[in-house]
């Protein structure tokens, strides 16, 4: 029975992202069809989905084309049409050139334009009125991130008798840089629609809990927001994360020992293989990275004829002007960095700008001695936890930045600030230079992190919180 498909308001449990988890793509004979995408998120909700008569709504990734719901693999997917303009303005435009950059500690410049802010709240508006629509009665609706901000409101007014859930995979930035945005209260107040507003971290919470206070009036203590209404708003911490087995296994397997083998090969057998793979983003700290391995490769404490960084970048966001100039920016770096320092066949990067399959994921993953990942600001940063998930034989330094989300779980990583490039070049000699024993003590213990908080725990913690919430939403309990 997937009635959702028909509209008419059965789905149980309903989830609304900006994208749907699926991708189009065009099948052998030409006919276009369907890819699950590889996400963790996907992953974690596929099987509650499925026992739980689930719906997922969200944008199929290309314009205009008008498609109707349809039912990929168990999955009832309700795809929502954006117009170009839309792309442009909500999504690359608000989503991406402004929240983005402010969101992340203001790394880039953010952009307040008030037509992008106008498409937003369409979006969002259209986003709510079909999550009412699909979504049956007392159902669970959990919302994603923060192209949809608005959403948890807008849909509360429409359906108040959902449990409504929303959780910001991006960091929640403090009130001194929130408080730039013009629509900052309409924000806070769509969230607000929300039962339960979950964070990556502790500190995103109170930030959240601290500008209700401030900004909008309302009545808090700790983790909880009383509205006037009598309605009460918990905001908490669920750290996203991976599927610790599925990765295990995935590195376990023949084809990618092989491949693991085959990459370190084709790199001339280098002693030490550094590994840094990012989508391509100004958040991500890329170039303070190479330039301090490039620093140690000049001071001759790696020689590019026993050492090498592999850089992955994958592309992303390509027509938004700030991805264009950053990949500029890398592209004469490590151009720049490989004249001065490489020899034949043997240069002191090896930079893609490529996306590849998960299976050459955790071959890249398992043929690096020392993973590199340095954000300036990250709300979890989950490729940091899926080389640890390949690293079952417990060796493998992992150079983690302080202000990834991660590195509140993986305390035992080389933690860096990426601000600091002699602390950074320091740190990353440090690591190479452990004894192997201290290596794996530490990933031993981030492993055993990671295995026990895998993402399905993520989506139970999430969603057994949201059951938990009393049908009048908390209106009688008052403190
Ligand atoms: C946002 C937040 C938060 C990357 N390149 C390829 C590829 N990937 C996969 C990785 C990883 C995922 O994409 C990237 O996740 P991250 O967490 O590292 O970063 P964001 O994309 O910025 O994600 C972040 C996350 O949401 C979840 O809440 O952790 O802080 O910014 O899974 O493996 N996958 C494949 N080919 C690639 O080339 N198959």
């Amino acid at each position: 029975r997937v009635a959702t498909v028909n509209g008419n308001g059965t789905a149980d449990l309903v989830i609304v992202a900006n994208r749907l988890p699926v991708d189009r793509v065009t099948e052998a004979d030409g006919t276009p069809g369907w890819r699950k995408s590889p996400g963790g998120l996907v992953t974690a909700l596929e099987p509650v989905m499925r026992s739980n008569d689930g719906a997922w709504i969200g944008w199929p990734g290309s314009t205009d084309e008008e498609m109707e719901p349809f039912v990929d693999e168990g999955l009832s997917l309700i795809p929502m049409t954006l117009s170009p303009a839309e792309i442009e303005e909500h999504y690359e435009g608000f989503s991406n050139g402004t929240l983005w950059p402010l969101y992340h500690d203001v790394v880039a410049k953010p952009a307040f334009h008030r037509e992008w802010w106008d498409s937003y709240v369409t979006v969002n508006e259209r986003f709510a009125a079909k999550a009412a629509q699909v979504a049956a009665k007392g159902a669970t609706v959990w919302v994603q991130d923060y192209q949809m901000q608005l959403v948890p409101a807008m849909l509360r007014e429409l359906r108040p008798d959902l449990r409504i859930g929303f959780f910001l995979h991006i960091p929640f930035p403090p009130a001194e840089l929130f408080q730039q945005l013009p629509w900052r209260r309409q924000i806070l107040e769509g969230l607000l629609g929300a039962d339960i507003v979950g964070f990556q971290l502790a500190g995103g919470a109170a930030n959240f809990v601290r500008l209700v206070r401030q900004r909008v009036g309302h009545k808090t203590h700790r983790d909880t927001i009383y509205l006037p209404d009598g309605r009460t708003v918990r905001a908490a911490a669920f750290p996203i994360s991976i599927d610790f087995t599925e990765f295990e296994e995935l590195a376990r397997s023949e084809s990618v020992s092989q491949r693991a083998k085959q990459i370190r090969e084709a790199l001339g057998d280098p002693e030490t293989v550094l590994l840094g793979i990012d989508r391509l983003d100004y958040t991500k700290g890329i170039t303070p990275r190479i330039r301090a391995y490039s620093e140690l490769v000049r001071d001759g404490h790696f020689d590019v004829e026993d050492t090498v960084f592999i850089q992955v970048a994958t592309p992303s966001r390509e027509r938004v002007d700030q991805y264009r100039a950053l990949r500029d920016d890398i592209d004469r770096l490590v151009g720049r960095i490989n004249g001065d320092l490489g020899k034949i066949g043997r240069p002191a990067i090896s930079y893609m700008h490529s996306s590849y399959p998960r299976h050459e994921m955790a071959a890249l993953y398992r043929a690096a001695d020392m993973m590199v990942v340095t954000p300036y600001r990250d709300g979890m940063n989950l490729v940091a936890k899926e080389y640890v998930a390949c690293r079952y034989e417990n060796d493998g330094a992992l150079v983690l930045s302080e202000f990834a989300g991660a590195a509140e779980e993986l305390r035992q990583a080389w933690q860096v600030n990426p601000y600091d490039i002699n602390g950074m070049k320091a740190t990353i000699l440090d690591a190479a230079r452990a004894e192997p024993k201290e290596v794996t003590r530490r990933m031993r213990a981030m492993r055993k992190q990671v295995r026990e908080n895998d993402v399905s725990q993520w989506a139970i913690r999430f969603l057994d919180a949201l059951a938990s919430v009393p049908h009048d939403h908390g209106k009688t309990v008052r403190p």
